[in-house]
């Protein structure tokens, strides 16, 4: 029963020392003005690595009032556009060169595999700072052909103050897809780090200064959602809110921006995401590749393909294969070499996932492995698949966030495609099959902002990621997020001799 060649003996001690643990404002690390601290935890053990201020409300003004002033100040919108994207670029060559010590610390805080982590995480975190430091000095806007006798241009411009909250299950890589545009296209930015992943951020801000940002234009407030999340959401004086988590904290962060001087929201939030398996479908790499789509990051991603459809013709050999190479994960100590999953981030993700065990086990799913804890420490989750899932169990419907993988069985793909999209979100999508008009046919009838076609989380920085439906609002990556740090501004110019 599952891979334990890298078991859990005495956790491995990090090869880092955490250096950074209070909050960020105007380019100092300050403690919070309350003095309180709040613990982040090992996930390998539960034990504490560190305590770190608490900000909330008062530190959250400090930090905006921090961002406003470097926003309305300057330097930096006001910098040459080359300028910024030179210090994209130096931040970018200090992330790789201390990549050792801030994967260490992502993977400390989080517990995903330190080999994950390094073969895709930072060098895409890197990739994402270089793509938009390429894009800083080619934002313009369009020079218009209007009716009458009128000069008419626009001008791309900051919007200002951005507040981004994000969460913990790829800390690293939230802090790029939010900052790296922001900054890019020379707004000023106040980040909420999730209260459970709060150090690689604060490490990676210190190097951001080392490469040369001006004080306040990148302030870190690591605390709780309910304090400084809320306070940075429906702060007065925020211009943009940039927000990834749950749906239901979703709704509360949009309607506080509502409330408040109504900020535009780009919001990236959960999923449920099909992995439709074809007749035609290439069955060991279909079950290779649903089981990475399901199972990466502990299960931990809002994209994960967490309702494998599967036809019927060869559901029994896939049913068979997926449940022989669950068995065969590796799941250990995430700083241990070959291990392919570590601990969930924290007890409550981790009860909330054993509670969908059991209610796939009460609602009649087969349990064909897993199901229960692995070892007897940290927040470590047996590898878990279930077949015969049916599209109103609650594992079918919810967003476990857990390595479960379900297995529904499907005959038509018209059927397919209804039962799909009959969901609350509508994130990513895969399908595996060889015919090119199967494949069409589905890209355009699923309602998702993502479709993978015989492959699954492809992410780079160039393509865009976002969600239809309860998934969210607007893209992230790519050209696309530059609209959502910008807006247009027409400038009408009256022409005094337009016969020329
Ligand atoms: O999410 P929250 P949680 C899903 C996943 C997971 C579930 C709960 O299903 O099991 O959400 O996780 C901040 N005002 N996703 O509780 O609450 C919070 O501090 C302002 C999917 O961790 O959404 C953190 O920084 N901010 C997801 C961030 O919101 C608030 C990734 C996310 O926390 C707040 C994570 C408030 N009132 C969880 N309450 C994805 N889309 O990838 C909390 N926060």
């Amino acid at each position: 029963r599952f891979s334990t060649a890298a078991a859990l003996e005495e956790p491995i001690t990090p090869p880092v020392k955490v250096e950074y643990t209070k909050l960020l404002i105007n380019g100092e690390f300050v403690d919070a003005a309350s003095g309180k601290t709040f613990p982040t935890l090992d996930p390998r053990t539960g034990q504490l690595i560190a305590d770190v201020a608490e900000g909330d409300l008062e530190d959250v003004n400090r930090a905006v009032a921090a961002a406003r002033k470097a926003f309305d100040e300057g330097p930096w919108p006001r910098m040459t556009a080359y300028e910024r994207s030179r210090i994209l670029l130096r931040f970018a060559d200090l992330v790789e060169k201390h990549a050792d010590e801030i994967t260490a610390l992502e993977v400390w805080d989080n517990g995903k595999p330190y080999e994950q982590a390094a073969r895709d995480e930072i060098p895409l975190f890197i990739r994402l700072f270089r793509y938009y430091a390429g894009w800083a000095d080619k934002i313009h806007g369009l020079t218009i052909q209007a009716d009458g006798p009128h000069h008419v241009q626009t001008l791309h411009e900051p919007i200002g103050v951005a507040g981004q909250i994000i969460p913990w299950n790829f800390p690293l890589l939230m802090f790029s897809w939010k900052v790296g545009p922001a900054l890019a296209c020379g707004n000023t930015v106040v980040l909420k780090t999730a209260e459970q992943t709060p150090l690689s951020a604060l490490y990676v801000s210190k190097l951001f200064h080392e490469a040369g940002l001006p004080p306040g234009v990148l302030n870190i407030v690591s605390g709780y959602g309910p304090s400084a999340g809320a306070a940075l959401a429906c702060h007065m004086e925020v211009d943009k809110l940039s927000f990834t988590g749950s749906t239901e904290t979703g709704k509360i962060v949009l309607g506080l921006a509502a409330k408040s001087n109504l900020k535009s929201a780009t919001l990236e939030l959960g999923g449920k995401s099909p992995f439709i398996v074809c007749e035609d479908a290439n069955v060991d790499e279909a079950v290779e590749l649903a089981h990475a789509a399901l199972f990466y990051n502990q299960g931990q991603c809002c994209c994960a393909g967490s309702r494998t459809y599967v036809h019927e013709r060869v559901y029994d050999e896939f049913l068979e294969k997926a449940k022989t190479r669950a068995l065969q994960r590796v799941v250990g100590d995430p700083f241990k070499k070959g291990v392919e999953q570590g601990p969930q981030v924290d007890s409550e993700q981790f009860d909330k996932i054993l509670k969908y065990i059991r209610s796939g086990v009460e609602n009649g799913a087969t349990l064909e492995t897993g199901g229960e804890r692995f070892g007897s420490n940290g927040y470590y989750v047996q590898p878990t698949v279930f077949s015969n899932v049916q599209d109103n169990m609650l594992i079918a419907k919810d967003e476990i966030f857990g390595p479960v993988q379900s297995i529904l069985k499907f005959k038509e793909i018209d059927e397919v495609i209804q039962r799909s999209n009959a969901s609350q979100f509508g994130l990513a999508a895969g399908v595996f099959t060889q015919n090119l008009d199967t494949a069409n046919r589905l890209t355009r009838a699923l309602k998702a902002g993502t479709v993978w076609i015989n492959c699954f989380d492809v992410f780079d920085a160039a393509i865009p990621f976002g969600g239809y439906k309860m998934s969210g609002h607007g893209r992230e990556k790519g050209v696309y997020s530059l609209n959502a740090y910008l807006q247009v501004k027409a400038v009408v110019t009256r022409l005094k001799n337009p016969a020329w």
